[in-house]
């Protein structure tokens, strides 16, 4: 073979190979998109087992909860969550202690879920020493 003719395969089969480079960026970015847009958005555990209907939102600050009365349905799953907006710790204790958040800092805030069977009030309190009897209580009426 001439050396020409060995140049011209030379070059040839590089730019064979940059075609088959070429072609396998854009196989794997198919690849990519095909992910990207057929997997499904991820979906929170929580969200699948139970449906929230309500969510409801109760702050503190010194020394009372807003609001102070809150209506919710029976038996249905509700989000609470409480948010302290004072400057000290709170917490938020429903009467029977059954639901209950964490006594949390200024600025925080924590998020439960709660079910109420039963029809009626139930009060609502800071458990604080001195709180409740400042003024942080409230109720939940379950209809
Ligand atoms: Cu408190």
């Amino acid at each position: 073979m001439e050396e020409t003719q060995k140049e011209e395969i030379k070059s040839k089969s590089r730019s064979m190979l940059v075609y088959i480079v070429a072609g396998l960026v854009v196989v794997i970015a198919l690849f990519g998109l095909g992910y990207y847009f057929l997997t499904p958005t991820p979906v929170e555990t929580d969200a699948v087992d139970t449906v929230v209907s309500n969510e409801i939102v109760i702050s503190a600050s010194e020394f009372k909860f807003n609001p102070q009365e809150i209506k919710i349905k029976a038996g249905e799953k509700i989000q609470i969550t409480f948010k302290n907006n004072g400057k000290m710790r709170h917490d938020l204790v429903f009467e029977g202690g059954e639901f209950k958040t964490n006594s949390i800092s200024g600025g925080e805030s924590q998020t439960i879920e709660v079910v109420f069977s039963e029809l009626g009030e139930y009060v609502f309190y800071c458990s604080v020493p001195g709180h409740r009897e400042a003024g942080m209580e409230g109720v939940l009426i379950v209809e």
